[in-house]
Protein backbone atom coordinates (compact mmCIF):
# COMPACT_ATOMS: atom_id res chain seq x y z
CA UNK A 1 0.00 0.00 0.00
CA UNK A 2 1.70 3.35 -1.23
CA UNK A 3 1.67 5.84 1.61
CA UNK A 4 1.50 9.64 1.34
CA UNK A 5 3.20 10.64 4.55
CA UNK A 6 2.88 14.57 5.33
CA UNK A 7 5.06 16.49 7.71
CA UNK A 8 3.62 19.85 9.74
CA UNK A 9 6.48 22.28 9.95
CA UNK A 10 6.17 21.84 13.85
CA UNK A 11 6.55 18.49 13.37
CA UNK A 12 10.31 18.14 12.46
CA UNK A 13 11.18 15.24 14.54
CA UNK A 14 12.53 11.55 13.13
CA UNK A 15 10.69 9.75 15.66
CA UNK A 16 7.11 11.74 14.94
CA UNK A 17 4.55 9.04 14.61
CA UNK A 18 3.40 9.59 10.81
CA UNK A 19 6.91 8.25 9.71
CA UNK A 20 6.75 5.56 11.44
CA UNK A 21 7.00 2.31 9.61
CA UNK A 22 8.06 4.23 6.22
CA UNK A 23 9.01 2.44 3.55
CA UNK A 24 11.65 3.96 1.84
CA UNK A 25 11.70 2.29 -1.71
CA UNK A 26 7.79 2.92 -1.57
CA UNK A 27 6.03 5.75 0.12
CA UNK A 28 6.46 9.47 -0.06
CA UNK A 29 7.13 11.89 2.64
CA UNK A 30 5.20 15.69 1.48
CA UNK A 31 6.35 19.07 2.84
CA UNK A 32 4.23 21.81 1.83
CA UNK A 33 5.56 25.59 2.57
CA UNK A 34 1.94 27.58 2.32
CA UNK A 35 0.95 31.28 2.67
CA UNK A 36 -1.93 30.55 4.32
CA UNK A 37 0.37 29.30 7.42
CA UNK A 38 2.46 32.58 7.37
CA UNK A 39 -0.31 34.95 7.17
CA UNK A 40 -3.29 33.35 9.32
CA UNK A 41 -2.11 35.57 11.98
CA UNK A 42 0.62 37.59 10.09
CA UNK A 43 4.19 36.08 11.86
CA UNK A 44 7.07 38.04 12.52
CA UNK A 45 9.53 37.70 9.57
CA UNK A 46 11.70 35.52 11.83
CA UNK A 47 9.19 33.02 12.85
CA UNK A 48 8.20 32.27 9.40
CA UNK A 49 12.45 32.37 8.34
CA UNK A 50 12.91 30.17 11.39
CA UNK A 51 9.82 27.55 10.05
CA UNK A 52 11.00 27.61 6.56
CA UNK A 53 14.58 27.16 6.90
CA UNK A 54 13.60 24.37 9.82
CA UNK A 55 11.71 22.59 7.22
CA UNK A 56 13.87 23.21 4.30
CA UNK A 57 16.87 21.26 6.21
CA UNK A 58 14.52 18.82 8.26
CA UNK A 59 13.71 17.60 4.39
CA UNK A 60 17.41 17.65 3.35
CA UNK A 61 17.85 15.08 6.28
CA UNK A 62 15.17 12.44 5.14
CA UNK A 63 16.72 12.56 1.48
CA UNK A 64 19.81 11.85 3.02
CA UNK A 65 18.66 8.88 4.65
CA UNK A 66 17.21 7.80 1.29
CA UNK A 67 13.59 8.79 1.69
CA UNK A 68 11.65 10.24 -1.62
CA UNK A 69 10.90 13.89 -0.07
CA UNK A 70 8.05 15.81 -2.42
CA UNK A 71 8.86 19.36 -1.18
CA UNK A 72 6.74 22.41 -2.19
CA UNK A 73 8.36 25.72 -1.74
CA UNK A 74 6.59 28.94 -0.99
CA UNK A 75 7.81 30.72 -4.24
CA UNK A 76 6.38 27.54 -6.80
CA UNK A 77 3.79 28.99 -9.36
CA UNK A 78 1.66 26.23 -9.09
CA UNK A 79 1.42 26.29 -5.40
CA UNK A 80 -2.06 26.95 -4.11
CA UNK A 81 -0.94 28.51 -0.65
CA UNK A 82 -2.79 26.22 1.83
CA UNK A 83 -2.59 22.75 3.49
CA UNK A 84 -5.57 21.36 1.72
CA UNK A 85 -4.58 22.51 -1.69
CA UNK A 86 -1.21 21.37 -1.97
CA UNK A 87 -2.68 17.90 -0.19
CA UNK A 88 -4.42 17.20 -3.12
CA UNK A 89 -2.16 18.39 -5.78
CA UNK A 90 0.15 16.04 -4.43
CA UNK A 91 -2.61 12.96 -4.42
CA UNK A 92 -2.55 13.59 -8.18
CA UNK A 93 1.16 13.74 -8.89
CA UNK A 94 1.77 10.25 -6.58
CA UNK A 95 -1.70 8.31 -6.55
CA UNK A 96 -1.01 7.18 -2.82
CA UNK A 97 -3.49 4.20 -1.06
CA UNK A 98 -3.68 6.27 1.75
CA UNK A 99 -2.45 9.90 3.40
CA UNK A 100 -0.69 9.16 6.87
CA UNK A 101 -0.52 12.47 9.06
CA UNK A 102 0.71 13.19 12.53
CA UNK A 103 -2.21 15.01 14.19
CA UNK A 104 -1.83 18.61 14.14
CA UNK A 105 -1.01 20.49 17.46
CA UNK A 106 -3.46 23.44 16.42
CA UNK A 107 -7.18 22.42 16.22
CA UNK A 108 -7.56 25.34 13.45
CA UNK A 109 -5.49 22.10 11.29
CA UNK A 110 -7.23 19.41 13.01
CA UNK A 111 -10.68 20.94 11.90
CA UNK A 112 -9.11 20.88 8.18
CA UNK A 113 -7.95 17.74 8.45
CA UNK A 114 -11.54 16.47 8.78
CA UNK A 115 -12.61 17.27 4.93
CA UNK A 116 -9.41 15.82 3.84
CA UNK A 117 -10.79 12.03 3.60
CA UNK A 118 -14.13 13.46 1.81
CA UNK A 119 -11.66 16.13 -0.34
CA UNK A 120 -9.17 13.46 -1.88
CA UNK A 121 -11.43 10.44 -1.37
CA UNK A 122 -8.94 8.32 0.30
CA UNK A 123 -8.00 7.11 3.92
CA UNK A 124 -6.57 9.89 6.09
CA UNK A 125 -5.24 7.90 9.17
CA UNK A 126 -4.50 10.56 11.97
CA UNK A 127 -2.24 9.68 14.46
CA UNK A 128 -1.41 10.53 18.19
CA UNK A 129 1.36 12.92 18.51
CA UNK A 130 3.48 11.10 20.99
CA UNK A 131 6.24 13.73 21.52
CA UNK A 132 4.81 14.98 24.25
CA UNK A 133 5.33 13.57 27.72
CA UNK A 134 0.99 13.12 29.00
CA UNK A 135 -0.81 12.12 26.06
CA UNK A 136 -3.90 14.06 25.49
CA UNK A 137 -6.01 11.19 26.63
CA UNK A 138 -4.50 11.03 30.24
CA UNK A 139 -4.47 14.72 30.59
CA UNK A 140 -8.41 14.12 30.09
CA UNK A 141 -8.25 11.46 33.06
CA UNK A 142 -6.23 13.49 34.68
CA UNK A 143 -8.83 16.44 34.56
CA UNK A 144 -12.11 14.61 34.77
CA UNK A 145 -14.35 15.77 37.85
CA UNK A 146 -11.94 18.57 38.70
CA UNK A 147 -14.14 22.00 38.66
CA UNK A 148 -10.88 24.05 37.90
CA UNK A 149 -6.88 22.78 36.88
CA UNK A 150 -3.98 23.88 38.97
CA UNK A 151 -0.52 22.71 37.89
CA UNK A 152 1.08 22.27 40.64
CA UNK A 153 -1.27 19.03 41.54
CA UNK A 154 -0.70 18.02 37.43
CA UNK A 155 3.14 18.60 37.61
CA UNK A 156 3.75 16.20 41.26
CA UNK A 157 1.32 13.81 38.82
CA UNK A 158 3.79 14.14 35.94
CA UNK A 159 7.01 14.16 38.34
CA UNK A 160 5.82 10.18 39.34
CA UNK A 161 5.48 9.09 36.66
CA UNK A 162 8.39 10.42 34.27
CA UNK A 163 10.85 9.90 37.61
CA UNK A 164 12.13 12.95 37.13
CA UNK A 165 13.62 14.63 39.68
CA UNK A 166 12.70 11.89 42.50
CA UNK A 167 14.04 9.37 45.06
CA UNK A 168 11.25 6.56 45.17
CA UNK A 169 8.26 8.35 45.96
CA UNK A 170 9.39 11.49 47.58
CA UNK A 171 10.58 13.97 45.48
CA UNK A 172 14.01 15.09 45.62
CA UNK A 173 15.24 17.38 48.32
CA UNK A 174 12.40 16.63 50.28
CA UNK A 175 10.38 19.81 48.33
CA UNK A 176 8.07 19.55 44.71
CA UNK A 177 8.95 23.38 44.11
CA UNK A 178 11.50 25.19 45.31
CA UNK A 179 10.02 28.78 44.00
CA UNK A 180 10.49 30.76 46.85
CA UNK A 181 14.03 30.93 46.33
CA UNK A 182 13.82 32.08 42.61
CA UNK A 183 13.05 35.46 42.74
CA UNK A 184 15.61 37.46 42.98
CA UNK A 185 16.18 40.71 41.34
CA UNK A 186 19.59 40.51 38.63
CA UNK A 187 22.50 42.73 40.50
CA UNK A 188 24.14 44.99 38.23
CA UNK A 189 27.67 43.43 39.08
CA UNK A 190 26.71 39.44 37.63
CA UNK A 191 27.85 38.67 34.15
CA UNK A 192 25.35 37.04 32.06
CA UNK A 193 26.09 34.29 29.72
CA UNK A 194 26.85 34.95 26.09
CA UNK A 195 24.45 33.79 23.71
CA UNK A 196 25.26 31.82 21.11
CA UNK A 197 23.47 32.61 17.80
CA UNK A 198 23.31 29.77 15.00
CA UNK A 199 25.05 31.92 11.71
CA UNK A 200 22.92 31.51 8.86
CA UNK A 201 24.01 28.93 5.56
CA UNK A 202 23.05 29.28 2.57
CA UNK A 203 19.76 27.34 2.83
CA UNK A 204 18.59 29.95 5.39
CA UNK A 205 19.67 33.06 4.21
CA UNK A 206 17.72 32.09 0.94
CA UNK A 207 14.89 31.71 3.34
CA UNK A 208 15.34 34.80 4.68
CA UNK A 209 15.90 36.57 1.28
CA UNK A 210 12.77 35.55 0.60
CA UNK A 211 10.33 36.16 3.80
CA UNK A 212 12.34 40.11 3.78
CA UNK A 213 11.01 39.75 0.06
CA UNK A 214 6.92 38.22 0.85
CA UNK A 215 6.52 39.59 4.28
CA UNK A 216 7.84 42.81 4.11
CA UNK A 217 4.59 44.20 6.05
CA UNK A 218 5.01 41.57 8.76
CA UNK A 219 6.15 42.89 12.28
CA UNK A 220 9.34 42.24 13.38
CA UNK A 221 13.59 42.72 12.37
CA UNK A 222 14.99 39.68 10.48
CA UNK A 223 18.75 41.20 11.22
CA UNK A 224 20.19 39.49 13.38
CA UNK A 225 18.09 35.83 13.08
CA UNK A 226 20.41 33.41 14.40
CA UNK A 227 17.66 30.29 15.49
CA UNK A 228 18.91 27.66 14.92
CA UNK A 229 17.89 25.45 12.11
CA UNK A 230 19.10 22.24 12.52
CA UNK A 231 18.51 19.29 15.52
CA UNK A 232 21.91 19.41 15.94
CA UNK A 233 22.36 22.78 16.13
CA UNK A 234 19.30 22.89 18.74
CA UNK A 235 21.54 20.33 20.55
CA UNK A 236 24.36 22.36 20.47
CA UNK A 237 21.80 25.33 22.13
CA UNK A 238 20.64 23.18 24.92
CA UNK A 239 24.42 22.22 25.39
CA UNK A 240 25.15 25.59 25.59
CA UNK A 241 22.13 26.38 28.26
CA UNK A 242 22.95 23.72 30.39
CA UNK A 243 26.60 24.83 30.72
CA UNK A 244 26.27 28.26 31.18
CA UNK A 245 22.94 29.21 32.10
CA UNK A 246 21.12 26.74 34.12
CA UNK A 247 22.88 27.14 37.40
CA UNK A 248 21.35 30.38 37.42
CA UNK A 249 18.10 30.23 35.69
CA UNK A 250 16.41 29.08 38.88
CA UNK A 251 17.47 32.34 41.27
CA UNK A 252 16.64 35.08 37.85
CA UNK A 253 13.83 32.80 36.35
CA UNK A 254 11.94 36.21 37.33
CA UNK A 255 13.94 39.16 36.36
CA UNK A 256 14.13 41.61 33.99
CA UNK A 257 16.65 44.28 32.76
CA UNK A 258 17.10 46.84 30.42
CA UNK A 259 19.40 45.51 27.40
CA UNK A 260 19.11 42.23 28.72
CA UNK A 261 16.32 40.17 26.58
CA UNK A 262 17.64 36.81 27.68
CA UNK A 263 19.11 37.03 31.02
CA UNK A 264 19.39 32.95 32.25
CA UNK A 265 16.43 31.90 29.91
CA UNK A 266 16.86 28.67 27.94
CA UNK A 267 15.77 29.88 24.59
CA UNK A 268 14.65 26.66 23.39
CA UNK A 269 11.02 26.98 23.11
CA UNK A 270 11.04 27.11 19.59
CA UNK A 271 13.47 23.86 18.94
CA UNK A 272 10.88 22.43 21.24
CA UNK A 273 7.38 23.46 19.74
CA UNK A 274 8.81 22.78 16.01
CA UNK A 275 10.24 19.04 17.03
CA UNK A 276 14.23 19.73 16.81
CA UNK A 277 14.08 18.66 20.46
CA UNK A 278 11.97 16.74 22.62
CA UNK A 279 10.89 17.60 26.13
CA UNK A 280 12.13 14.42 27.76
CA UNK A 281 15.79 14.88 26.48
CA UNK A 282 15.43 18.56 27.53
CA UNK A 283 14.40 17.90 31.33
CA UNK A 284 16.61 15.01 31.50
CA UNK A 285 19.93 16.93 30.42
CA UNK A 286 18.97 19.04 33.10
CA UNK A 287 18.22 16.32 35.22
CA UNK A 288 21.77 15.47 34.59
CA UNK A 289 23.27 18.60 35.18
CA UNK A 290 22.00 18.46 39.16
CA UNK A 291 23.14 14.81 39.61
CA UNK A 292 26.56 15.95 38.39
CA UNK A 293 26.69 18.97 41.00
CA UNK A 294 26.89 21.06 37.84
CA UNK A 295 23.66 23.26 38.52
CA UNK A 296 21.68 23.55 41.95
CA UNK A 297 18.08 21.96 42.78
CA UNK A 298 15.99 25.32 42.76
CA UNK A 299 17.46 25.44 39.30
CA UNK A 300 16.86 22.65 38.34
CA UNK A 301 13.64 22.07 39.33
CA UNK A 302 12.59 25.27 38.56
CA UNK A 303 13.15 24.74 34.85
CA UNK A 304 11.87 20.90 34.62
CA UNK A 305 8.71 22.68 35.85
CA UNK A 306 8.48 24.77 33.14
CA UNK A 307 8.40 21.53 30.75
CA UNK A 308 7.16 18.93 32.80
CA UNK A 309 4.56 20.81 34.18
CA UNK A 310 3.55 23.67 32.30
CA UNK A 311 4.20 23.24 29.03
CA UNK A 312 2.31 19.94 29.28
CA UNK A 313 -0.50 21.41 31.34
CA UNK A 314 -1.52 24.05 28.67
CA UNK A 315 -1.14 21.71 26.12
CA UNK A 316 -4.03 19.54 28.00
CA UNK A 317 -5.86 22.48 28.77
CA UNK A 318 -6.22 23.88 25.02
CA UNK A 319 -7.24 19.98 23.58
CA UNK A 320 -9.60 19.41 26.56
CA UNK A 321 -11.01 23.15 26.33
CA UNK A 322 -11.38 23.73 22.72
CA UNK A 323 -12.84 25.78 20.87
CA UNK A 324 -14.93 26.85 23.67
CA UNK A 325 -11.91 28.47 25.36
CA UNK A 326 -11.28 31.13 22.78
CA UNK A 327 -14.48 32.43 23.12
CA UNK A 328 -14.52 33.38 27.17
CA UNK A 329 -14.10 36.78 28.15
CA UNK A 330 -14.58 36.20 31.93
CA UNK A 331 -13.44 39.72 32.57
CA UNK A 332 -15.60 41.53 29.68
CA UNK A 333 -12.61 43.01 29.05
CA UNK A 334 -13.74 45.08 25.28
CA UNK A 335 -10.88 47.88 24.60
CA UNK A 336 -8.87 47.61 21.51
CA UNK A 337 -5.21 46.30 21.50
CA UNK A 338 -3.47 49.86 21.87
CA UNK A 339 -1.18 50.92 18.71
CA UNK A 340 2.07 50.76 20.50
CA UNK A 341 1.74 46.73 21.11
CA UNK A 342 3.00 46.94 17.57
CA UNK A 343 5.28 50.51 17.17
CA UNK A 344 6.99 49.85 20.48
CA UNK A 345 6.18 53.77 20.86
CA UNK A 346 5.20 54.56 24.80
CA UNK A 347 6.62 56.21 27.32
CA UNK A 348 5.99 53.62 29.91
CA UNK A 349 9.73 52.12 29.61
CA UNK A 350 9.06 48.77 30.68
CA UNK A 351 6.48 48.35 27.66
CA UNK A 352 9.42 49.81 25.34
CA UNK A 353 11.44 47.33 26.27
CA UNK A 354 8.92 44.06 26.31
CA UNK A 355 8.18 45.62 22.76
CA UNK A 356 11.46 46.48 21.25
CA UNK A 357 13.31 42.95 22.61
CA UNK A 358 10.49 41.33 20.80
CA UNK A 359 10.38 42.83 17.35
CA UNK A 360 14.18 42.34 17.20
CA UNK A 361 14.54 39.00 18.50
CA UNK A 362 10.97 37.17 18.04
CA UNK A 363 11.79 36.78 21.79
CA UNK A 364 10.69 38.03 24.70
CA UNK A 365 10.91 36.01 28.17
CA UNK A 366 8.14 34.31 30.47
CA UNK A 367 8.17 37.50 33.30
CA UNK A 368 8.60 39.78 30.15
CA UNK A 369 5.28 39.01 28.40
CA UNK A 370 2.86 37.94 31.43
CA UNK A 371 4.05 40.92 34.11
CA UNK A 372 4.97 43.41 31.04
CA UNK A 373 2.96 43.04 28.16
CA UNK A 374 0.61 40.60 30.07
CA UNK A 375 -0.58 42.58 32.96
CA UNK A 376 -0.72 45.56 31.22
CA UNK A 377 -3.55 44.03 28.80
CA UNK A 378 -5.00 42.63 31.89
CA UNK A 379 -5.33 45.83 34.00
CA UNK A 380 -6.23 47.85 30.89
CA UNK A 381 -9.19 45.16 30.05
CA UNK A 382 -7.95 45.11 26.50
CA UNK A 383 -10.14 42.56 24.29
CA UNK A 384 -8.76 39.27 24.59
CA UNK A 385 -8.78 38.32 21.05
CA UNK A 386 -6.73 41.06 19.92
CA UNK A 387 -4.20 40.58 22.51
CA UNK A 388 -4.11 36.55 21.92
CA UNK A 389 -3.39 37.60 18.18
CA UNK A 390 -0.75 39.70 18.93
CA UNK A 391 1.44 36.70 20.98
CA UNK A 392 0.30 34.44 18.41
CA UNK A 393 2.05 37.19 15.86
CA UNK A 394 5.29 38.17 17.68
CA UNK A 395 7.04 35.13 18.99
CA UNK A 396 9.36 32.45 17.01
CA UNK A 397 7.76 29.67 19.33
CA UNK A 398 3.91 30.94 19.46
CA UNK A 399 1.51 28.51 18.21
CA UNK A 400 -1.71 28.28 19.62
CA UNK A 401 -2.04 25.37 21.63
CA UNK A 402 0.97 27.09 24.10
CA UNK A 403 0.42 30.95 23.13
CA UNK A 404 -3.84 30.50 24.00
CA UNK A 405 -3.69 28.84 27.73
CA UNK A 406 -0.71 30.93 28.30
CA UNK A 407 -2.49 34.45 27.28
CA UNK A 408 -6.37 34.05 28.12
CA UNK A 409 -5.73 31.77 30.54
CA UNK A 410 -2.69 32.95 32.80
CA UNK A 411 -2.17 36.64 31.73
CA UNK A 412 -5.63 37.99 30.92
CA UNK A 413 -7.87 35.33 33.06
CA UNK A 414 -10.30 35.02 30.49
CA UNK A 415 -11.20 31.72 31.56
CA UNK A 416 -12.60 32.84 34.63
CA UNK A 417 -9.64 30.76 37.05
CA UNK A 418 -10.16 27.54 35.05
CA UNK A 419 -6.00 27.50 34.24
CA UNK A 420 -4.70 30.32 37.15
CA UNK A 421 -6.48 30.29 40.76
CA UNK A 422 -5.82 33.89 40.64
CA UNK A 423 -5.17 37.05 38.06
CA UNK A 424 -1.52 37.88 37.48
CA UNK A 425 -1.90 41.26 38.50
CA UNK A 426 0.64 43.54 39.40
CA UNK A 427 0.84 47.47 40.12
CA UNK A 428 4.48 49.44 39.10
CA UNK A 429 5.87 48.16 42.34
CA UNK A 430 6.38 44.75 41.30
CA UNK A 431 8.05 45.73 38.01
CA UNK A 432 10.57 48.25 39.90
CA UNK A 433 11.38 45.19 42.02
CA UNK A 434 12.08 42.73 39.31
CA UNK A 435 13.93 44.93 36.45
CA UNK A 436 16.04 48.20 36.47
CA UNK A 437 13.13 49.75 33.96
CA UNK A 438 11.93 52.15 36.19
CA UNK A 439 15.46 53.79 36.66
CA UNK A 440 15.06 54.90 32.93
CA UNK A 441 11.17 55.81 32.72
CA UNK A 442 10.08 58.72 32.73
CA UNK A 443 6.85 57.52 35.15
CA UNK A 444 8.02 56.91 39.15
CA UNK A 445 6.70 53.31 40.71
CA UNK A 446 6.47 55.28 43.95
CA UNK A 447 4.40 57.83 42.96
CA UNK A 448 0.64 56.17 42.80
CA UNK A 449 -1.76 59.20 41.31
CA UNK A 450 -0.85 62.24 39.88
CA UNK A 451 2.03 63.99 38.74
CA UNK A 452 4.84 61.47 37.23
CA UNK A 453 2.76 58.49 38.75
CA UNK A 454 3.58 54.87 37.15
CA UNK A 455 0.34 54.13 34.85
CA UNK A 456 0.21 50.77 36.47
CA UNK A 457 -0.64 52.07 40.07
CA UNK A 458 -4.01 53.61 39.19
CA UNK A 459 -4.75 50.89 36.65
CA UNK A 460 -3.69 48.10 39.26
CA UNK A 461 -6.34 49.94 41.70
CA UNK A 462 -9.16 50.52 38.78
CA UNK A 463 -8.85 47.19 37.79
CA UNK A 464 -9.70 45.72 41.48
CA UNK A 465 -12.82 48.43 41.48
CA UNK A 466 -14.02 47.69 38.19
CA UNK A 467 -14.00 43.76 39.13
CA UNK A 468 -14.63 43.95 41.95
CA UNK A 469 -18.31 41.71 41.00
CA UNK A 470 -16.26 39.22 39.06
CA UNK A 471 -12.49 38.89 41.69
CA UNK A 472 -13.93 39.95 45.28
CA UNK A 473 -15.25 36.63 46.58
CA UNK A 474 -11.73 35.48 45.07
CA UNK A 475 -10.08 33.98 48.86
CA UNK A 476 -6.54 34.50 47.01
CA UNK A 477 -7.72 38.46 46.21
CA UNK A 478 -8.80 38.82 49.66
CA UNK A 479 -5.44 40.97 50.42
CA UNK A 480 -5.52 43.71 48.22
CA UNK A 481 -9.33 43.95 48.55
CA UNK A 482 -8.70 44.67 51.93
CA UNK A 483 -6.33 47.22 50.73
CA UNK A 484 -8.66 48.88 48.97
CA UNK A 485 -11.34 48.96 51.21
CA UNK A 486 -9.11 50.60 53.55
CA UNK A 487 -8.54 53.55 51.29
CA UNK A 488 -10.35 57.19 51.48
CA UNK A 489 -13.02 57.82 49.42
CA UNK A 490 -11.11 60.92 47.71
CA UNK A 491 -8.16 58.77 46.69
CA UNK A 492 -10.40 55.92 45.07
CA UNK A 493 -12.19 58.46 43.07
CA UNK A 494 -8.73 60.10 42.14
CA UNK A 495 -7.60 56.59 40.96
CA UNK A 496 -10.72 56.05 39.17
CA UNK A 497 -10.73 59.60 37.85
CA UNK A 498 -6.91 59.29 36.52
CA UNK A 499 -7.16 55.16 35.36
CA UNK A 500 -9.81 56.38 32.65
CA UNK A 501 -8.54 59.72 31.50
CA UNK A 502 -5.27 57.09 30.59
CA UNK A 503 -7.49 54.52 29.11
CA UNK A 504 -9.52 57.12 27.13
CA UNK A 505 -6.37 58.79 26.29
CA UNK A 506 -4.83 55.52 24.98
CA UNK A 507 -7.60 54.66 22.89
CA UNK A 508 -7.58 58.10 21.14
CA UNK A 509 -3.87 57.73 20.66
CA UNK A 510 -4.63 54.41 18.23
CA UNK A 511 -6.20 56.34 15.59
CA UNK A 512 -4.67 54.49 12.83
CA UNK A 513 -4.51 50.47 14.62
CA UNK A 514 -6.32 48.28 12.95
CA UNK A 515 -5.79 44.90 14.24
CA UNK A 516 -3.41 42.54 12.75
CA UNK A 517 -2.57 45.16 10.05
CA UNK A 518 0.89 45.95 11.93
CA UNK A 519 2.37 47.37 7.88
CA UNK A 520 1.98 50.78 9.04
CA UNK A 521 4.95 50.39 11.03
CA UNK A 522 7.06 47.86 9.09
P1 LIG B 1 12.56 29.30 29.74
O1 LIG B 1 12.06 30.38 30.62
O2 LIG B 1 14.00 29.07 29.75
O3 LIG B 1 11.76 27.96 30.10
C1 LIG B 1 12.18 26.69 29.61
C2 LIG B 1 11.10 26.04 28.77
O4 LIG B 1 9.95 25.81 29.54
C3 LIG B 1 10.64 26.85 27.58
O5 LIG B 1 11.48 26.66 26.47
C4 LIG B 1 9.24 26.32 27.34
O6 LIG B 1 9.26 25.21 26.50
C5 LIG B 1 8.79 25.89 28.72
N1 LIG B 1 7.88 26.86 29.32
C6 LIG B 1 8.20 27.82 30.23
N2 LIG B 1 7.08 28.45 30.64
C7 LIG B 1 6.06 27.90 29.95
C8 LIG B 1 4.67 28.14 29.92
N3 LIG B 1 4.10 29.06 30.70
N4 LIG B 1 3.92 27.42 29.08
C9 LIG B 1 4.47 26.47 28.29
N5 LIG B 1 5.78 26.20 28.30
C10 LIG B 1 6.56 26.90 29.11
N6 LIG B 1 5.53 29.64 25.24
C11 LIG B 1 5.60 29.09 24.02
O7 LIG B 1 6.34 28.13 23.81
N7 LIG B 1 4.85 29.57 22.99
C12 LIG B 1 4.01 30.62 23.14
O8 LIG B 1 3.33 31.03 22.20
C13 LIG B 1 3.93 31.23 24.43
N8 LIG B 1 3.12 32.31 24.65
C14 LIG B 1 3.07 32.87 25.90
C15 LIG B 1 2.21 33.94 26.10
C16 LIG B 1 2.11 34.53 27.35
C17 LIG B 1 1.15 35.66 27.58
C18 LIG B 1 2.90 34.02 28.41
C19 LIG B 1 2.78 34.62 29.76
C20 LIG B 1 3.74 32.96 28.21
C21 LIG B 1 3.84 32.36 26.96
N9 LIG B 1 4.69 31.27 26.73
C22 LIG B 1 4.74 30.70 25.48
C23 LIG B 1 5.43 30.62 27.82
C24 LIG B 1 6.86 31.15 28.04
O9 LIG B 1 6.85 32.55 28.16
C25 LIG B 1 7.81 30.71 26.95
O10 LIG B 1 7.73 29.31 26.78
C26 LIG B 1 9.26 31.05 27.30
O11 LIG B 1 9.38 32.44 27.50
C27 LIG B 1 10.17 30.58 26.20
O12 LIG B 1 11.47 31.02 26.40
P2 LIG B 1 12.66 30.07 26.93
O13 LIG B 1 12.81 28.90 26.01
O14 LIG B 1 13.84 30.93 27.12
O15 LIG B 1 12.02 29.57 28.27
C1 LIG C 1 3.93 28.51 11.36
C2 LIG C 1 4.12 27.87 10.02
C3 LIG C 1 4.46 28.64 8.92
C4 LIG C 1 4.75 30.09 9.02
N1 LIG C 1 4.58 28.09 7.71
C5 LIG C 1 4.37 26.77 7.55
C6 LIG C 1 4.45 26.15 6.27
O1 LIG C 1 4.68 26.80 5.26
N2 LIG C 1 4.25 24.83 6.21
C7 LIG C 1 3.99 24.06 7.28
O2 LIG C 1 3.85 22.84 7.16
N3 LIG C 1 3.88 24.62 8.49
C8 LIG C 1 4.07 25.94 8.65
N4 LIG C 1 3.94 26.52 9.87
C9 LIG C 1 3.59 25.64 11.01
C10 LIG C 1 2.11 25.30 11.01
O3 LIG C 1 1.37 26.52 11.18
C11 LIG C 1 1.81 24.30 12.11
O4 LIG C 1 2.43 23.11 11.79
C12 LIG C 1 0.37 24.06 12.29
O5 LIG C 1 -0.25 25.21 12.71
C13 LIG C 1 0.13 22.99 13.31
O6 LIG C 1 -1.23 22.84 13.57
FE1 LIG D 1 6.93 50.58 33.75
FE2 LIG D 1 5.86 52.20 35.60
FE3 LIG D 1 8.36 51.33 35.87
FE4 LIG D 1 7.76 53.12 33.97
S1 LIG D 1 7.63 53.41 36.17
S2 LIG D 1 9.06 51.29 33.75
S3 LIG D 1 5.72 52.44 33.38
S4 LIG D 1 6.53 50.08 35.87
Amino acid sequence: MKTLVLILGDQLSRDVAALDGIDAARDVVLMVEVGQEATYVRHHKQKIAFILSAMRHFAQELRDEGLSVDYVRLDDPANTGSFTGELARAVSRHAPDRVVVTEPSEWRVRRMMDDWSRDIGLPVAIRDDDRFLCSRADFAAWADGRKAYRMEFFYREMRRRSGLLMEGDAPVGGQWNFDAENRKRLPASLALPPRGRTRPDAVTAEVIALVAERFADHFGDLDGFGWAVTRNDALAALDHFIADALPFFGDYQDAMAEGEPFIFHALLSPYLNVGLLLPREVCLAAETGWRAGHAPLNAVEGFIRQILGWREYVRGIYWLEMPGYAQTNALAAERPLPWFYWSGETEMNCLANAIGDTRRNAYAHHIQRLMVTGNFALLAGIRPAEVEEWYLAVYADAFEWVELPNTHGMALFADGGLLASKPYAASGAYIDRMSNYCGSCVYDPKIKTGEGACPFNPLYWNFLIENRGRLGNNPRMAMPYKTLDKMPADRVATIIREANAFLDALEDAKPLHRAGQPDLFA
